[in-house]
């Protein structure tokens, strides 16, 4: 490769420890390549791509265990997010109204306050970085519209009591989201109550393009009731759908293709394969950082995060590791399916070598 050409080529994933994006599956890849001048907001006009959009919500209710899931394939996990909120927002009485919602929620939620002109308050989380229920209820009120847990936390891969949470919203007659935007595609083979079988879930995110091995951009919004997505449509009168309850107008063709493709390829057992060889390298990770004294936060889900000094955390980046750190300063190591032991251990060596 000349060096013209590297630097249009896009980065592997050699080095990268902390995205939460990962190498597609070959057939997600050529999905999208296909389907890439196509366009789903358009459904009559692109009624292949709309028939992938349809299956592809399908699967993704098989994931969730939701028998006739209302959604649809999202440009991310902030886009789910925000419609999940509009969704509650424009069903609740008055115009008040808040979120309440852990403070290890993602800063999507705070695009969609800031957005949808709503209030979010943030509960704070308990010792394990779950949400803490009595504070979540303390600052749940008559005006609150959404309550939302997390399936899988951005920093430390958590997974608060959803049905706990869920008596909470119900207590206030509020819905219940469950951001599962990271952890969807491992919690269906671990112990977890997370999904719209396990409490009464109203909408939740999943995103195809983090652990779903689709290309981006693939999220996922779903709904237990049609008249969720009711409550976000908007007239389309000049085109030939009446209707659209979408966030973006033109979509990626390319997304969908992707995320159906990845969804039929993989689930179940391929994700099964991926989430314990992933879960055996986040253990395998914590183990070793242990073992040199580091401390860590035990990997829950693939996701382990530990104390590094800053000046190790520095020479690592500067030899090409893609970390990142949580907001109280702690490694994060997201063991997405392209994190093989080989390059854990190239890591560890490196740690080795800069501590
Ligand atoms: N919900 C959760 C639990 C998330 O972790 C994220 C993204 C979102 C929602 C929002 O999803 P979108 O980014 O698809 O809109 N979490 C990652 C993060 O903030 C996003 C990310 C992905 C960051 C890849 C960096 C990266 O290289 O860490």
């Amino acid at each position: 490769m000349t060096r013209a050409e590297a630097r249009r080529a896009p980065q592997d994933f050699d080095r990268v420890l902390s995205s939460m994006c990962t190498d597609p599956h070959p057939a997600a890849r050529e999905a999208a390549q296909r389907f890439l001048a196509t366009n789903p907001g358009d459904p009559e006009t692109y009624p292949t791509v709309t028939e992938l959009e349809r299956e592809a919500v399908g699967m993704l209710g098989d994931v969730v265990e939701l028998d006739d899931p209302h959604g649809y394939v999202a440009a991310g996990g902030t886009e789910a997010n925000l419609q999940a909120v509009r969704a509650a927002r424009n069903l609740a009485d008055g115009d008040d109204v808040n979120v309440v919602a852990p403070e290890s929620a993602h800063f999507s939620f705070q695009k969609a306050a800031d957005v949808l002109d709503v209030e979010l308050r943030l509960a704070p989380t308990d010792d394990d970085h779950r949400a803490d229920v009595d504070a979540a209820a303390d600052l749940a009120d008559d005006d609150t519209a959404v309550v939302v847990g997390v399936a899988g936390t951005t920093e430390y891969g958590r997974v608060d009591p959803i049905p706990a949470l869920a008596d909470v919203a119900a207590d206030v007659d509020a819905s219940l989201h469950v951001d599962a935007a990271w952890g969807g595609f491992v919690l269906p083979f671990t112990d977890h109550d997370w999904n719209f079988a396990d409490a009464p879930v109203d909408t939740m995110t999943i995103d195809p393009h983090k652990v779903g091995q689709a290309p981006v951009p693939a999220g996922g919004f779903l709904a237990r009731d049609p008249e969720t997505l009711d409550a976000l449509a908007i007239a389309t009168p000049y085109l030939e759908s009446d209707t659209q309850p979408t966030l973006g107008g033109t979509r990626s063709g390319a997304g969908v293709a992707g995320a159906h493709a990845a969804l039929e390829a993989l689930w179940p057992a391929g994700y099964r394969e991926t989430y314990e060889r992933s879960q055996a390298n986040a253990d395998y990770l914590a183990a070793e950082l242990s073992a040199r004294g580091y401390d860590v936060v035990e990997p829950e889900l693939p996701l382990v995060a530990a104390d590094l000094p800053d000046g190790e955390f520095r020479a690592l980046r500067d030899r090409g590791w893609r970390i990142s750190r949580t907001a109280s300063n702690a490694l994060r190591v997201v063991c997405m399916p392209h994190v093989t032991r080989e390059m854990l251990d190239a890591f560890l060596a490196d740690i080795d070598a800069v501590a």
